[in-house]
């Protein structure tokens, strides 16, 4: 196996389901924060990124995709039930959203989840260069950072977290906290989207664990382990420029006039997912065509839900109430040619994607509660011309960045339904300044950036080298 300085481990390989016999794969913007993050990041940097391949059974042979070369850890279909779908996504997932679904602990589960990241361990430890660096993703591999340590002292490791991380209320009900809170404190830098999300984690390793903690670090047997907040966010190079591309703005023209030339377009591009208060969006929606306060024919709402992690009965259980709730509004409010919501569930090519949000008058992102949320950013990015409106909830870390967005509690059904109403309602002028001032934030802080400060942070000696690779364009 060839070595690398730099090691990604995340759970997910980004590559698309369908190999070619030769086991080409082709690389996958999936509709999903993480890839679609790291990948203008990664495309061109000679890296390995460890992660499963999407199907259980043996691990494929996979072919590099660009400069990356692909390692892909084995999964059995018990241990995509117990480690993906079980303790990563019904009991983490919702735990670190607030619980706004209650989480499900299952004992068995966590057998499963430290076997699955202590192949992950194994797979780094085996690639990883002397001395390279190795970045982990995200909650599904909280144990990672310990184990890798265990194995390869010798290696830099970085954590991300890519979701929020709990207040210690909720953090403490989990069975397994303090295994949870060691496994991260075996990197040398945790990461989180938000510094109160960094806060918590220092507190928690107080008082579960009786260690010195600040904000800032922690300190750990004779090592330090700094801690803080890194701000994800997108290309917005790549995102600015196809929504200038004439082909683009053709189809937005187009899209428009699909749509029955509506005189206010209402935008919301989400993952299935009950953290994305797509629920209570539809409903404010509908109470507002019930209020007549807006009328089929003169507003239209695009609501883009890609349905994903369908083993879990929950997910498959939102998906039905979402299509029944939609089937709904179309039946009671639309008309023949003339529907209340366009209901798409679909992944979409980036230029797609940026014609819908050039074709937006106010873009909905109202999850209950977001690590980041990448869709409000990719927008903002999209609207050069300085119009549309962004509708974001307080709850999305990028809320700490967007305060010009309109912003709004989610959980207020009444306060959704003003807010979304001011939005549509706004100003040019005024929509024009806070566009002007989201897009001046970006612009300073694009993924990039976001690497740079990452990992500068990691590792001030050999970082501005691996930073020289990374983000090159
Ligand atoms: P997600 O929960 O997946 O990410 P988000 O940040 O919005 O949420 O990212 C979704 C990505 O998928 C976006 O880049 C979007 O363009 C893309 N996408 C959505 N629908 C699509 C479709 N139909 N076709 C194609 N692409 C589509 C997690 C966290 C977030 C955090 C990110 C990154 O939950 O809070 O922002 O990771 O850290």
């Amino acid at each position: 196996m060839q070595q690398s300085s730099l090691v990604v481990v995340a759970n997910h390989l980004p590559i698309g389901g369908n190999l070619a016999p030769d086991g080409t794969s082709r690389w996958r913007r999936s509709p999903g924060g993480l890839s679609s993050a790291l990948h203008p990041l990664l495309w061109h940097t000679p890296a390995t990124w460890i992660g499963w391949a999407g199907r259980p059974g043996a691990a494929p042979a996979l072919a590099d995709v660009g400069e990356v070369r692909l390692c892909p850890v084995p999964m059995t279909d018990e241990e995509m039930h117990d480690h993906y779908e079980g303790f990563a996504n019904s009991t983490l997932w919702p735990l670190y959203h607030d619980a706004v679904e209650q989480p499900v602990h299952h004992r068995r589960w966590w057998d499963a989840y430290l076997r699955v990241n202590r192949r992950f361990a194994e797979a780094a430890a085996e690639v990883a260069e002397a001395d390279a660096t190795v970045w982990v993703q995200d909650y599904h591999l909280q144990l990672v950072p310990r184990l890798l340590r265990e194995l390869r002292p010798d290696v830099r490791i970085g954590f991300f977290l890519h979701v929020p991380f709990p207040p210690p209320e909720l953090f403490t009900q989990l069975p397994r906290r303090a295994e949870l809170l060691r496994g991260m404190l075996g990197a040398d830098l945790v990461g989180f989207q938000l510094a109160q999300a960094a806060h918590n984690f220092a507190q928690l390793a107080t008082t579960l664990l009786g260690l010195e903690a600040t904000d800032r670090q922690v300190r750990v047997d004779d090592r330090i382990v700094r801690i803080g907040a890194f701000p994800i966010s997108i290309d917005v190079a790549e995102m600015s420029g196809l929504a200038e591309r004439p082909d683009v703005l053709a189809r937005a023209a187009q899209l428009r006039a699909d749509l029955g030339n509506p005189r206010q377009v209402i935008v919301a591009v989400d993952r299935m997912d009950y953290t994305k208060g797509i629920e209570q969006r539809l409903k404010a929606y509908r109470e507002l065509l019930e209020d007549g306060e807006l009328r089929v024919g003169e507003t239209v709402l695009v609501q883009v839900a890609v349905p994903g992690r369908e083993g879990i009965l929950r997910y498959r259980r939102l998906r039905e109430r979402v299509e029944r709730e939609v089937a709904r509004i179309n039946g009671e409010f639309g008309r023949v040619g003339d529907m209340a919501v366009h209901y798409l569930t679909q992944p979409f090519d980036r230029p797609e994607l940026a014609a819908l949000y050039r074709v937006a008058d106010v873009l909905a992102v109202t999850p209950l509660r977001d690590g980041m949320n990448l869709v409000a950013k990719e927008f903002v990015a999209a609207r050069g011309d300085r119009a549309g409106a962004l509708l974001l909830s307080e709850f999305a870390g990028a809320a700490a960045e967007l305060p010009q967005a309109y912003l709004v509690n989610p959980h207020d059904l009444d306060g959704l339904k003003r807010t979304l109403l001011q939005a549509l309602r706004a100003e040019p002028a005024d929509a024009a300044a806070r566009m002007a001032a989201m897009r001046e934030r970006l612009h300073h802080h694009d993924i990039r950036a976001w690497a740079r400060a990452y990992l500068s942070a990691l590792d001030s000696r050999h970082g501005p080298e691996l930073l020289a690779r990374v983000t090159e364009e």
